[in-house]
This record gives C-alpha cells, sequence and structure tokens, in this order.
C-alpha cells in the first residue's frame, strides 16, 4: 500500500474527467486500496482517483468518525439507510440512476484544505456501478453518505465543490488561495510551536 500525493485547486488535472473501467484489473483493485489508505491518512470521508492524477471512474467513501475528531457524524447520527450500508465503499462507474429532494451541508475537499461551505445537493440517490471484485452494486442512500457520493461523482466530471457556490463565495475563495496558497504541514506545525512558546512566555 502506499500514500498518494493529493492534487490541490486550481490544478488542471482536476479538471480531467475519468474514464470508463471496462475491466476491475489488479492494478485498479491496488489503486482502489492506496485511494483508501491516503484518505484515512489524510481524515478524510471520501476521495476520487482524479484527484489522485489518475482519471478513471473510481471513487472510495468512509464516512466512520476517524481518530478523535468529531467532526462527521457519529453512529447514532446515522440514518437507516447509511447504517444499511458497509464501509468502506469502493465504487467503480458510479451513476446516479434515481434522486430525490434537496439538502444542504458545510462541504470541505482533500483538494481544498481549510475551506468550507454549504452546498446544495439531492437529499436521497440511487447509485449503480461495480463494486472492487468488478461485481455490480446499487446503492440507494441519504444522509452524509449520499451527500458525499455527489461530491465525488462531480470529481470524476472536473467538478469541484466551489464551482456549485454563488459566484460571490467561489470568487472569494478563489481569491483567498490565489493570494495566500495553503498552509502546508510544516508551517501548521511552526504555527502550533510558536503558539506553545507564547504560553511559556506567558
Ligand atoms: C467530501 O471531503 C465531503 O479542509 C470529502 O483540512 C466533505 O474528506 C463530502 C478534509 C463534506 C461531504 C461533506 C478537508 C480534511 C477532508 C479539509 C473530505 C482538511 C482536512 C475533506
Ligand atoms: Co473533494
Amino acid at each position: 500500500m502506499a500514500i498518494l500525493d493529493i492534487l490541490k485547486f486550481p490544478d488542471s488535472r482536476l479538471r480531467h474527467k475519468g474514464k470508463k473501467v471496462e475491466k476491475v484489473t489488479p492494478e485498479l483493485e491496488k489503486l482502489a486500496d492506496d485511494m483508501l489508505e491516503t484518505m484515512y491518512d489524510e481524515k478524510g470521508i471520501g476521495l476520487a482517483a482524479i484527484q489522485v492524477g489518475v482519471d478513471v471512474r473510481l471513487l472510495v467513501i468512509d464516512i466512520r468518525p476517524q481518530g478523535d475528531e468529531d467532526r462527521y457524524d457519529l453512529e447514532e447520527n446515522l440514518t437507516d439507510l447509511e447504517k444499511a450500508v458497509e464501509l468502506p465503499i469502493v465504487i467503480f462507474n458510479p451513476e446516479i440512476t434515481k434522486k430525490e429532494g434537496k439538502t444542504k451541508y458545510d462541504e470541505g475537499c482533500l483538494s481544498v484544505p481549510g475551506f468550507y461551505e454549504t452546498v446544495v445537493r439531492s437529499k436521497y440517490i440511487e447509485v449503480s456501478g461495480l463494486d472492487k471484485q468488478g461485481k455490480p452494486v446499487e446503492y440507494k442512500i441519504d444522509g452524509l453518505l449520499a451527500i458525499c457520493m455527489q461530491h465525488e461523482i462531480d470529481h470524476l466530471d472536473g467538478k469541484v465543490f466551489i464551482d456549485r457556490l454563488s459566484p460571490i463565495k467561489s470568487n472569494r475563495i478563489k481569491a483567498k488561495i490565489k493570494k495566500f496558497g495553503y498552509a502546508t504541514s510544516d508551517e501548521e506545525d511552526e504555527a502550533e510551536k510558536e503558539k506553545e512558546e507564547e504560553q511559556v512566555l506567558i
């Protein structure tokens, strides 16, 4: 297994569209495992192959809380439909066959770290595709799982969540990224150290 590099917006490769998989080969199975490892390492809940620079229609999802951060829904907050799904999800060629209702959620993205905005999506969806063994699968989902699935399928079509915001909100995020970029983990460590040193001085 391996940790993969995640492309950061506005990398033009995030605009690529994923190609449909004809057959789930051992190489594609390994890619799915590496994507899961990468997603867990970054404390994410979803990752699309496009985000690691591979133009195939593959995504992985696991909305179970990781580590001690309670940013995401806990077990008791899961809907009945979410509880019925075995996690993690690995799906090739995902296609939405039905959608109903509307819901809002404050979304983030591993390709746009540190930025969160409210996005409107369908509340209930049905999705078909191929599982890790290449067998046909179908999901009937709602809640965070359905939101995450729609977010990741967007990546396979070259879309990021900021494309779904009002121009005012998306331009503000784009301008901030252009001006300041993203904090590297080194900078975050440095900021943390400075804070600790300050506390010693006080
Ligand atoms: C997509 O996003 C998603 O900014 C998956 O500093 C998000 O895993 C779908 C993450 C919310 C539905 C709702 C973001 C980690 C992870 C960050 C993620 C960050 C660290 C985002
Ligand atoms: Co994303």
